[in-house]
């Protein structure tokens, strides 16, 4: 079929040349803010990872979360998906927009080309060889891309632990992150601690995700890929296996209401000696301090006991984090403030200050109440 000629051929081509260069400015702000943009209190200052020695055991946290530098296999698994993903697709992006700007280029309108109609180009209807190639060679593409990514996801989402593996389940709570070691009989909050052998060799961890409210997502990403941590359904499973040490810090991905943004996550990858030593530590019932024994009246006839646990005390409640280790995080209200003294006390007097539309409210202690209170958590080590 013959198409008559359009009357104004310009406007089009350099329309679409501005929504390209649009696409493309949009995919440059996607890759460089969307995959580090994860805003957070508890990375370190830069100069601290700079100056690392190499090998399995030092640091490999980055300074800001990215999936960039992967310290993980599945990690790694996805980060060599998307480099093949982003080649394929950049070179085909790179030789369709050489054609546009050629075509636009060379086939613009020019003055004198009124009588242009003359100069039709051949027109070609019903090429075998030009139409083989345009389905096949997508189809190829699209097979490719489908076959490695298949094969990614089948080798990542193990529902069954791999041999050797800690296993932990992770309660998503909003807006903090539980942690269960139901084989070492123990539960702590906001900081997952794994292993790595002491001599580097990869040890595998496998957690069963689950929800005690909404649908979170837990996202680490220099050590795996999100997954969605859903209420009321089977669990889903997620493993890691580090590559090497650090304190990697991650973030939930899935937005869970007012104080999601401060829902963070710390990972501590650890030699295996230290990581047991930890475990030991962890399994222990709370320190207990005569001298802060003030402090602990207070916390006890205090509502604190209905929301916390403090294991080998009469608080048991659930709906928050155990605070039986509660010195042995770095972090306040799953990374919204360094664990220091001054921000301890700005906690309990109105976690609010720290974390606004966290599930704590202020409990309208008095200050001397408050330094009783906070001399007693210091003690949880
Ligand atoms: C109504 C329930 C509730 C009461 C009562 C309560 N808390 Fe909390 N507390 C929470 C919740 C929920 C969090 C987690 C907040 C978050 O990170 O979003 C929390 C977090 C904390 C944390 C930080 C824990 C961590 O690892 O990040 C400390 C410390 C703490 N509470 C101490 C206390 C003390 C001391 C009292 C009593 C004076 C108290 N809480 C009373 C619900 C409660
Ligand atoms: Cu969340």
């Amino acid at each position: 079929m013959r198409h008559e000629r359009s009357t104004k051929p310009q406007a089009a081509p350099s329309s679409l040349l501005q929504s390209s260069f649009r696409c493309i400015a949009c995919l440059v702000i996607v890759f460089s803010t969307g995959f580090s943009g994860v805003a957070i209190a508890v990375t370190g200052d830069e100069s601290e990872s700079s100056s690392l020695k190499q090998g399995p055991l030092c640091d490999g946290a980055a300074s800001s979360p990215t999936m960039f530098a992967p310290r993980s296999r599945p990690a790694q698994q996805i980060l060599d998906i998307t480099w093949l993903v982003i080649g394929i697709v950049g070179a085909l992006g790179v030789i369709v927009m050489a054609m546009i700007v050629f075509s636009i280029i060379r086939y613009s309108h020019k003055q004198g080309d009124e009588n242009r109609d003359e100069d039709e180009p051949p027109q070609i209807y019903g090429s075998n060889p030009i139409e083989l190639a345009w389905t096949v060679l997508p189809i190829l593409i699209v097979f490719v891309l489908f076959m490695v990514s298949a094969r990614g996801i089948f080798e990542i989402e193990k529902e069954t632990p791999p041999e050797g593996s800690l296993e932990v389940t992770v309660v998503g709570h909003r807006w903090w992150w539980e942690f269960d070691y139901p084989e070492y009989g123990f539960v702590t909050a906001n900081e997952l601690h794994i292993p790595i052998g002491d001599d580097g060799a990869e040890i595998p961890t496998f957690l069963s995700l689950q929800s005690a409210d909404v649908i979170h997502s837990f996202w680490v990403p220099q050590l795996a890929g999100k997954t969605d941590v859903v209420p009321n359904r089977d669990k889903n499973h997620l493993w890691l296996q580090p590559n090497m040490a650090g304190k990697y810090v991650g973030q939930c991905a899935e937005y869970c209401g007012g104080a999601h943004a401060n829902m963070l996550i710390t990972v501590i990858v650890e030699p295996e000696s230290e990581f047991k030593k930890w475990v030991a530590e962890q399994q222990k019932p709370a320190v207990e301090d005569s001298k802060v024994a003030k402090g602990r009246h207070v916390f006890e006839r205090t509502a604190c006991i209905n929301c916390h646990t403090i294991r080998g005390t009469v608080a048991n409640g659930t709906f928050a984090p155990d605070l039986t280790h509660f010195m042995s995080r770095t972090v306040i209200g799953a990374g919204a403030a360094p664990n220091e003294p001054k921000y301890l006390r700005q906690w309990i007097h109105d976690p609010q200050t720290i974390k606004p539309g966290c599930d704590m409210p202020a409990m309208k202690l008095t200050n001397e109440e408050i330094e009783l209170v906070c001399a007693y958590l210091e003690t949880l080590k």
